[in-house]
């Protein structure tokens, strides 16, 4: 909005052209989104707190997590609240990308939301039925993919890491993978989301990389230099992910061990999904997969290990989602949630220097 109002004054007063400038709004949607989710954070938890809407912890789990139990969840509300209210500032709503990236957001929000209110609030332990939850996310992330190739928005064509253009064109093929990919990351965030603070450290570092590729593809010059493909009005996802992190480094304060709140499915099938669509709008999909690498690995340790035991009726790991099995073999919390941030960050960092090497 401040965008939208601000801006047109700068015919008569020059100093209000800054507004125009992403990098300008970015800064701004990281201040305030810190600041707002910090500020506001310490209120919600509290009535959280007031409401007994703690988390029920699960007895079956590394024993250390049974002192959880109480622990005010649904954190999500605050993560994704700050970031509306912060886009709602900062962002240009004119930019398609960007009304896409806040309507997947919103809609796994919801899902996520009605998920945790039957859990928490309605006392309700199995929520809502895993394919009630796989439908409502595939077709929220199906419809967006048709919307977004329908309108000419992005291509069908697949890019990969360390190769100049496209590989392959998927052709309509490409709404599919569209799915699979928001879908993907959205449920591996949410198997992430297990220790404090791991899974919103990964998310920032992926917000970071994902903002800067999005600057890029949306930069004419920047993306010619790169090889990397334009997308029109793209680089407004920056100020977006700006958001995610200034909202991300908020709820760490009370997330980070040991916690004071949990993110809910709310938060984590909400960023997971945002994260997604913002890796489908800058054609990074493949690259994605390096950037969220501790999404990826979490969810492949609970594909083998539930395959694994299917086939063999043997476990590979202690305990999946593969932090589980670090704990029980000992690591104290921390280090592992630390250990896993090391790895996001040095994941984000090749991410990006991979652009400069095709
Ligand atoms: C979410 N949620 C946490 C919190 C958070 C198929 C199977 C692998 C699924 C998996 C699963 O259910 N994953 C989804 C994991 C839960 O946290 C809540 O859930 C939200 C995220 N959706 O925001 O509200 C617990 O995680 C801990 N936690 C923290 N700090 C945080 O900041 O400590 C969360 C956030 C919280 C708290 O203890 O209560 C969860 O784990 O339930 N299932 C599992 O992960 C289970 N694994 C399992 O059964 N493995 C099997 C097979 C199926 C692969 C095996 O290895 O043989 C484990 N989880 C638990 N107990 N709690 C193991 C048993």
């Amino acid at each position: 909005m401040l965008y939208h109002f601000l801006y047109p004054l700068s015919q008569d007063f020059s100093a209000f052209n800054i507004f125009r400038y992403i990098t300008f709004r970015t800064f701004a949607a990281f201040l305030i989104a810190t600041i707002f989710s910090i500020v506001w954070g310490q209120y919600f938890i509290k009535f959280m707190k007031r409401k007994q809407f703690g988390q029920i912890v699960r007895d079956d789990g590394p024993e250390s997590h049974l002192k959880k139990a109480g622990t005010p969840t649904m954190g999500g509300v605050f993560i994704i609240g700050t970031i509306f209210v912060t886009m709602l500032v900062t962002a240009n709503f004119f930019s398609i990308p960007v009304l896409v990236t806040l309507g997947v957001t919103l809609s796994y929000f919801l899902l996520g939301f009605c998920d945790d209110y039957l859990k928490v609030l309605k006392k309700n332990t199995d929520g809502i039925s895993a394919k009630g939850k796989l439908l409502w996310q595939f077709a929220t992330a199906l419809l967006a993919g048709y919307f977004l190739i329908s309108n000419g928005v992005i291509d069908t064509n697949l890019y990969v890491p360390f190769v100049k253009g496209p590989v392959l064109d998927m052709g309509w093929f490409y709404v599919l993978f569209i799915g699979l990919v928001v879908v993907g990351s959205s449920n591996a965030v949410n198997l992430t989301d297990g220790l404090d603070g791991l899974a919103i450290g990964p998310i920032v570092t992926s917000a970071a990389s994902l903002g800067i590729i999005a600057y890029a593809a949306g930069h004419k010059e920047i993306a010619a230099y790169l090889f990397i493909p334009y997308v029109e009005n793209i680089g407004e996802l920056m100020v977006i992910s700006a958001a995610i992190i200034g909202a991300g480094v908020g709820f760490l304060w009370y997330n980070s061990y040991p916690a004071q709140i949990f993110m809910g499915d709310v938060g984590s099938l909400s960023l997971g999904g945002n994260l997604g669509i913002i890796a489908v709008l800058t054609k990074s999909e493949i690259l994605f997969v390096i950037i969220g690498g501790i999404f990826v690995v979490e969810a492949l340790s609970v594909i083998l290990q539930v395959g694994s035991y299917k086939l063999r009726k043997k476990r590979i790991f202690r305990m999946a989602p593969i932090h589980h099995h670090f704990e029980l073999k000992g690591w104290p919390e921390p280090k592992v949630i630390v250990r896993f941030w090391i790895i996001s960050i040095f994941l984000a960092m090749f991410a990006i220097a991979t652009l400069k090497m095709r």
